[in-house]
């Protein structure tokens, strides 16, 4: 069965919303397979978001997702990978769709509360990252 990486991000760990979104990923029929919270380091979240490392946004991105716990999950559903992207909905809040997690929870384009991986490829990677 497929796999995604799932984070839930440190602006949601903070607000006591870690329940009501592992309730909406389970009721959409994604396994939790594994689960684990913690601080990421800074060479961690440098290498999750390696792709993004000339962005005017990285230094700020490294820096929000190191502010807090996260609690990073995998999960297993068929096609898990563009599933999760569909319930996490666009990057921006503004531009997500009703019903999917970022619409309900981001604050915002930067802090927007959940993460999934974006290719096969790429949660196989981050999974192995985040787990070892
Ligand atoms: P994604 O998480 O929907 O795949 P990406 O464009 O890959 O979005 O960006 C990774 C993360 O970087 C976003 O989830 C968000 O936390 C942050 N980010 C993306 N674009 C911006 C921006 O324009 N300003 C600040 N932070 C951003
Ligand atoms: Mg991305």
């Amino acid at each position: 069965m497929e796999k995604t990486l799932a984070i839930i991000k440190p602006d949601a760990t903070k607000r006591n919303i870690i329940g009501e979104i592992i309730s909406i990923i389970e009721n959409s029929k994604f396994k939790v397979i594994r689960l684990s919270s913690m601080i990421l380091t800074e060479s961690k979240a440098k290498e999750l978001y390696d792709i993004h490392s000339s962005k005017p946004f990285f230094d700020a991105l490294i820096e929000y997702m190191t502010s807090g716990m996260i609690v990073a999950i995998v999960l297993e559903k068929d096609n898990a990978v563009k599933e999760f992207r569909d319930l996490i909905g666009d990057t921006n809040p503004d531009n997500a769709k009703d019903g999917t997690i970022r619409k309900k929870f981001a604050l915002n384009q930067s802090n927007n509360s959940i993460h999934g991986s974006d290719s096969n490829e790429n949660a196989i990677k981050e999974i192995n990252l985040i787990f070892n």
